[in-house]
């Protein structure tokens, strides 16, 4: 099946995407925030929490972290569970930066802490060390660009070609309650334009063009990017008078999670939901691969070593396994749907059947009473 962009969030639907081996063990999901100090990435992080656990049925699951101006890389983890699938989610909340005259090089931290956790499972690979808990290749980074309505600044620009070149990178827009709808699209117009001029390397989902609905959702995702995003963590009243997260001003109330305010939800179905795998995937293949070439060409090993070429062959035949097993998996599911598809047509039509006797035993019962008042009208008047 393939999910849409609007559906809701479902951590149930999570195993569809990454089933395989890692559902006993679980599985890894990191995603990192970065950007200026003072745009909401730890409102975000809080926000994105307590939407993905609202109903979490253990409470100590619901992790918040506390708001003020990050002063140093923080973890956020929430374990989520259900249907004996596990994720650990986990989110690097990094210090904003721009407080400095002098910001050159304030982007350092960030990528040192990504290139320290792909170097760090190389060095745990090598020693087959399977049991490290402490996984934290970065999956995805958020890079929050500040609603100026202008373009990428050059800060922007050098510290998202730093990152791209690492990591599966997606900007967002901080505030989207900033700036009008119209402001907002020319805003976006213009960023797209700059992050192609400078060759800015942003996450592309594979476009899979045998499945025409999924290849126009993928077009959906790539033409709303860079994302607007919302945070609040106050809960409001919208105008249909429900209890929602949002942000309130004396001309109304902005809500979080209506796709007409932001595209808080699009950017939460791709990278919770409908991506999940893939940014997965990539990190392993093309950003960890990098770091660990340039880790064995550091260790004077090359690709060709006997040790590496076993161990890689081993890799591919589980990777190759893995592939085989995710393929089964999807057709299963698949299969299942269109049993339960059509399983729900013959249940409607069958409901449809029974309304139409129901009406027409209902149409009978009306004539005869109206015959019996007939006939009742006639005797009265014969006496
Ligand atoms: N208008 C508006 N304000 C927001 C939004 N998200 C966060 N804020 C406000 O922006 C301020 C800064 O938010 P933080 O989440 O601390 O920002 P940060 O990016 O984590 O800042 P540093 O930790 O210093 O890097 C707070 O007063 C938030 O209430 C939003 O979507 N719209
Ligand atoms: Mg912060």
């Amino acid at each position: 099946m393939t999910p849409s962009l609007s559906s809701a969030v479902g951590i149930s639907n999570l195993p569809n995407q990454r089933h395989k081996i890692v559902s006993r063990k679980g599985t890894n999901f990191t995603i990192m925030v970065v950007g200026e100090s003072g745009l909401g990435k730890t409102t975000f992080v809080n926000t994105l929490f307590s939407s993905l656990i609202r109903d979490y049925k253990k409470p100590e699951h619901r992790i918040q972290k506390q708001m003020d101006h990050t002063v140093q890389i923080d973890v956020v983890r929430a374990d989520i569970e259900e249907n004996g699938f596990k994720v650990r989610l986990t989110i690097v909340d990094t210090p904003g930066f721009g407080d400095f005259i002098n910001n050159q090089d304030c982007w350092v931290p960030v990528v040192d802490f990504i290139d320290e956790q792909h170097f760090a499972h190389v060095k745990h690979e090598e020693k087959h060390d399977r049991n490290k808990k402490d996984d934290l290749r970065v999956h995805v980074c958020l890079y929050f660009i500040p609603a100026t309505g202008h373009t990428l600044r050059p800060l922007d620009i050098e510290v998202m070609k730093q990152l791209s070149s690492r990591v599966n990178l997606i900007p967002v827009i901080s505030k989207a309650d900033t700036l009008t709808p119209l402001a907002m699209a020319s805003f976006k117009d213009r960023i797209r334009d700059c992050i192609a001029y400078h060759n800015i390397q942003v996450y592309t989902p594979p476009i899979n063009h045998d499945d025409t609905e999924s290849a126009k959702i993928t077009n959906d995702i790539m033409a709303a990017m860079p994302y607007s995003v919302l945070g609040s963590e106050t809960d409001v009243q919208n105008a249909a008078g429900e209890t929602v997260k949002g942000r309130q001003y004396l001309w109304g109330t902005v809500e979080v999670e209506n796709e007409k305010h932001s595209d808080f939800v699009h950017l939460r179905n791709l990278i919770i939901r409908s991506h999940m795998s893939d940014l997965i995937e990539s990190t392993e293949e093309i950003h960890y691969e990098k770091s660990r070439s340039l880790k064995l060409t550091q260790s004077g090993k090359t690709d060709d070593d006997p040790q590496v070429t076993a161990k890689k062959n081993l890799e591919t035949l589980m990777k190759n396994e893995e592939e085989s097993l995710r393929k089964k998996f999807t057709e299963q599911v698949r299969l299942e749907e269109t049993r339960f598809r059509k399983w729900e047509q013959r249940l409607i039509a069958e409901r449809d059947r029974l309304n139409k006797d129901l009406e027409n035993q209902h149409k009978s019962v009306k004539a005869l009473e109206e015959e019996v008042d007939e006939l009742i009208a006639k005797k009265n008047a014969s006496r």
